[in-house]
């Protein structure tokens, strides 16, 4: 704790830091929560830096959108200390402590805020749908064209299939005979890989200042009100589709099984989430989203679970490099889980369509 500690005294902090534990869920990057001697909670975080190659960059851009959030969430009367995040400096002024190969940033920690690992009821996923509407919205007018792409081609599902085919060529840990079913499932969507970078390229959809990753525990809520307070994890904010934002957040949360539930039989795509975040996320952006947009949004769930559930099982077959593990097969339990999803969601099509056009 003492290496994390002295990190932390390297940002300008409000007192000295005494404590630093291991925080949150998320699957890339080190988090942790600091206290100080005068009561002042801090979130210290190491980037992880074999993903985001450019920290400069990066830093760069969440500086940026926090300082276009924190004026137009002060213009319409809000508080821009508790609805999105701000950039605590290291004592010389800059962005970012670098420490060896290791790079660490601080955000002030919002009190009094909940995040959730997985949905618990209707209203708490529709709220989440409000808070990625209203982002979206707020970032309607960002100059995209100061942002810089964190990660090339990151929801580019065409060369994630790509990266998938020579996962499996390559089958580095001798893992592809074990998962031919898996693979199978792939391949037989291959086309449907294609469809919405198609329809972007073909400039039926178009690039707009999205999230792109936009699960629930990337949402703070308000302790005491359950109100969605702010998005957090800005690593991504880059030009993108705003049906993948929408896709991310069904591929996580209209479900009530966890990302990693090895019984299948748990994980069930639920249309009444799907239905109410749609509520949601239509009435705080529908204005702003064309025809095209609103009507590809189921298409944009299904893509953004099966191009997940893809990534998953990359990593599985690559031996693990990418996301986080915490038990042995915990990428080959996370693609399943998205499998499922998506042959649920495949089959509910229809009612997924119909309640897109009765909330547009
Ligand atoms: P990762 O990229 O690894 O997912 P996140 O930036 O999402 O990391 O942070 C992990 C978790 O830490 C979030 O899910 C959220 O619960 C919590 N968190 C992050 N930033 C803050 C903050 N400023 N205040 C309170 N909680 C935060
Ligand atoms: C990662 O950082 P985190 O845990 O919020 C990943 C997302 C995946 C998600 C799957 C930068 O999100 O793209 O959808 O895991 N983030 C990155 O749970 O790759
Ligand atoms: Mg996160």
């Amino acid at each position: 704790m003492r290496h994390f500690l002295e990190i932390a005294d390297q940002f300008q902090l409000q007192g000295r830091a005494v404590d630093a534990q291991p925080h949150g869920g998320g699957h890339i990057n080190d988090t942790f929560l600091v206290k100080t001697d005068t009561g002042s909670q801090y979130i210290l975080q190491r980037i992880n830096t074999g993903i985001f190659k450019d920290v400069d960059a990066l830093m760069n851009n969440i500086l940026l959108v926090t300082d276009f959030l924190k004026k137009k969430i002060a213009g319409a009367g809000g508080d821009p200390d508790r609805e999105t995040l701000s950039v605590v400096p290291v004592k010389d002024g800059s962005a970012l402590c670098r420490d060896g190969d290791d790079c660490w940033r601080v955000y002030p920690f919002i009190e009094r805020a909940v995040t959730l690992q997985t949905c618990e009821n209707q209203e708490q996923f529709e709220a989440s749908a409000g808070a990625f509407g209203h982002f979206q919205k707020l970032l309607a007018d960002f100059p995209a064209e100061t942002l810089q792409e964190t990660i090339p081609n990151f929801h580019n599902t065409k060369s994630r299939y790509r990266d998938f085919e020579a996962a499996v060529a390559g089958d580095v840990c001798g893992r592809a005979a074990g998962v031919q079913e898996e693979i199978a499932f792939v391949r037989a969507r291959k086309d449907f890989a294609s469809v919405l970078m198609d329809m972007q390229e073909r400039g039926e959809l178009p690039l707009r200042v999205t999230h792109n990753d936009t699960k629930l525990n990337n949402v703070l809520f308000d302790g005491e009100t359950m109100r969605s307070l702010a998005v957090v994890d800005l690593d991504t904010v880059m030009p993108g589709l705003s049906v993948n934002d929408f896709g991310d957040s069904i591929r996580f949360g209209a479900t009530y099984a966890a990302e990693d539930e090895t019984d299948l039989e748990k994980v069930q795509f639920e249309l009444s989430l799907f239905e109410c975040y749609t509520r949601g996320f239509l009435g705080e952006c529908g204005a702003l989203l064309t025809e095209n947009e609103k009507k590809m949004l189921p298409v944009g769930a299904i893509m953004m679970t099966f191009e997940c559930g893809m990534r998953f099982l990359t990593d599985y077959l690559n031996g693990d490099t990418y996301f986080k593990i915490h038990r042995e097969n915990h990428n080959l339990d996370r693609c399943r889980t998205q499998f499922k999803l998506v042959r649920d969601m495949e089959a509910a099509r229809e009612q997924m369509d119909e309640a897109v056009r009765r909330y547009s």
